[in-house]
């Protein structure tokens, strides 16, 4: 596939520093696609620079003008999404249709959503006899995960952008041509040079580098607990503000009165789609007593109609892992009821879509999170004891709740100790504030909650 064989820095593809460069593979196939630069602290430094440099014009940039460009780049990416879900695909492993309606249409729509964020956020306000001006935070560093290449970049930029900040963007070594198309139509909808910086490169280099550096005055990171707690405590001695989006082990709790059928299928597609790389899937299942064997039945064979139509993990490392926890919950003593270790293919990084019975809530199963295609069903004698279960994880990013009676399933969901809460299904609402409580991280993203973590008050009194 094309790649650059640069970085997008102040504006223009410069040549990396380093000669060393990471190959893309694709996770179908594992063949390498192509070969991107591995950068440098010398790159990050150069591209922080770029940042630095544009910041003072970018922040006094009036919010329409920065709306405007945040709708041309949200066309940009409508005009070519097909060519960006083509890149997921190759990159990621995703089905080209799922990369096409979630990989590339979640990320146009938060893309127009700060285009109007932009135009309409009241920057400045009155508080009695103070004028509050809400002001860009400075540069940011923005560092991003595989699982959607596409949107965990747009949820981060597109707020920092609106908010007046500049960007340096380190995205992930295993999906780096997605990030740069992006750089590409953000050269394309014509924001001015060094407001948005890509350099690619591996964590503990590049990533560690751009969290690490002086001119960097807010992080902003999604990815793996470990890496976020780091990224958290460097933050921390430097007094820089940081937005951490770490990990997930979200129960979808199906209460008596809901419609079984319904509640289990949905929550089986919620748990496999990307393959089960979702940090907010719903990857514990709570089921009452009385309704266990039956929704385990329903759960196993919705399972077992996905097949190889998932789409493979995304690297070895991650298959390892997955079908790691796959055996040590059949060694824990759960009931495999679809799925299972087995690889289901010679090529590819393939793994089957799998349900485990008999699962007891405190299981490594059940408390970490595995990241691959696999769901836990629970047993719960009573409401107490779901809400217990449900909240006894040191996670709390996401999760369902579904009955008969909305408004049973609200008074369940706000004893939730987690941050977003989808009510017999829910919908997608690309201005809905994401984000956890407990160790799933610090701060929020997306519609106005996403766009504040990028500013700073300042009030003048009267
Ligand atoms: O994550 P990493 P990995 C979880 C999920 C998955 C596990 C491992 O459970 O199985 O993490 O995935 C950059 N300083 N999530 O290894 O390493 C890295 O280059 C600065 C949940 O892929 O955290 C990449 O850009 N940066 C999750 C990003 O951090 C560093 C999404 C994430 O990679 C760095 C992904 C360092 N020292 C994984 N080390 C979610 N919350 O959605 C790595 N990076």
């Amino acid at each position: 596939m094309n790649a650059h064989d640069g970085m997008y820095i102040g504006g223009e593809w410069r040549p990396a520093a380093g000669a060393d460069t990471i190959a893309v593979v694709n996770p179908s196939d594992e063949q390498v696609i192509a070969l991107v630069p591995a950068g440098t602290i010398e790159d990050v430094d150069a591209a922080v620079r770029a940042a630095r440099a544009a910041f003072p014009a970018w922040a006094a940039t009036p919010p329409a003008e920065r709306a405007a460009r945040l709708a041309a780049l949200r066309d940009v990416l409508v005009a070519r999404k097909d060519e960006i879900a083509g890149t997921v695909t190759a990159e990621l492993g995703s089905p080209l249709k799922f990369s096409q309606a979630v990989h590339v249409g979640a990320p146009i729509a938060v893309a127009g959503s700060y285009a109007d964020l932009a135009a309409s956020y009241a920057f400045e306000e009155k508080i009695g006899n103070s004028t509050v001006y809400l002001e860009p935070v400075g540069v940011v560093g923005a560092i991003t995960p595989w699982n959607y290449p596409l949107h965990q970049i747009v949820a981060k930029v597109a707020p920092a952008l609106a908010a007046g900040c500049t960007v340096v963007l380190k995205p992930a070594e295993d999906t780096p041509l997605t990030a740069q198309l992006f750089a590409e139509a953000v050269h394309e909808a014509g924001v001015p040079a060094g407001v948005f910086n890509l350099v690619t490169g591996l964590g503990p280099v590049a990533g560690q580098a751009l969290a690490e550096h002086e001119g960097v005055d807010l992080v902003s990171f999604t990815g793996s607990t470990a890496v976020g707690r780091q990224i958290g405590a460097t933050a921390g001695a430097a007094v820089k503000r940081v937005a951490l989006e770490l990990g997930g082990k979200s129960a979808n709790v199906i209460l008596p009165s809901a419609d079984l059928a319904k509640a289990v299928n949905v929550g089986v597609a919620n748990v496999m789609s990307n393959s089960g790389q979702t940090c907010s899937a719903w990857t514990r299942m709570l089921v009452h007593d009385s309704q266990y064997d039956e929704a385990v039945a329903l759960a196993a064979d919705a399972a077992g109609k996905y097949g190889e139509r998932i789409g493979p993990v995304v690297n070895a490392k991650q298959r390892e892992r997955v079908v790691g926890y796959i055996e040590k919950g059949v060694g824990e003593g759960a009931r495999l009821v679809a799925g299972g270790p087995e690889a289901p293919r010679e090529q590819g990084y393939f793994v089957s879509p799998t349900v485990f019975a008999d699962v007891e809530p405190d299981m490594a199963i059940a408390q970490e999170e595995i990241f691959g295609p696999v769901l836990s069903i629970i047993r719960y004698a009573d409401e107490a004891d779901a809400l217990r279960i449900a909240n006894g994880t040191v996670y709390g990013l996401a999760g369902a709740v579904w009955a008969g009676d909305e408004a049973e399933a609200v008074a369940f969901a706000r004893r939730l100790d987690t941050g977003q809460v989808d009510i017999n299904g829910g919908r997608f609402n690309p201005l809905a504030p994401f984000g956890g409580y407990k160790q799933s991280g610090v701060g929020r993203e997306l519609g106005p909650h996403g766009l504040s973590e990028y500013l700073q008050t300042k009030s003048l009194q009267f």
